[in-house]
């Protein structure tokens, strides 16, 4: 929530936004190309998933085209999702990443 400061003319932010930052989602867009193995590094080194968590989501997103990684403030969510893609160009895959606000934040 933001108010109007009458006195300058600014928004200030009210204490609540400080205290919850906005949220966004790492996701994770399927291709056929990048290794399954690979997917489930990623989650398991990048979003410190589990293997059976890495093995659930990384399926999830190969039948359904695509699947939440992680929920981050903004800048922690894009910069997990630009290490991805460039640890996956080294490897020559295609891996994808979007990074979207998580509910109506
Ligand atoms: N579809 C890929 C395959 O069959 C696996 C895959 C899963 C790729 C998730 C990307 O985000 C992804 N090898």
């Amino acid at each position: 929530m933001t108010r109007q400061n009458p006195q300058r003319g600014t928004q200030t932010l009210e204490r609540t936004d400080l205290a919850r930052p906005r949220m966004f989602r790492v996701l994770l867009l399927n291709d056929d190309y990048t290794p399954m193995d690979f997917v489930v590094m990623v989650l398991r080194r990048y979003f410190r998933q589990d293997e059976a968590q890495a093995q659930a989501v990384m399926l999830a997103v190969h039948q359904r085209g695509q699947g939440v990684a992680g929920v981050y403030t903004r800048e922690i969510a894009e910069t997990k999702a630009a290490q991805v893609v460039t640890h996956a160009r080294q490897e020559g895959h295609p891996l994808a990443l979007t990074v979207e606000p998580d509910g109506d934040a």
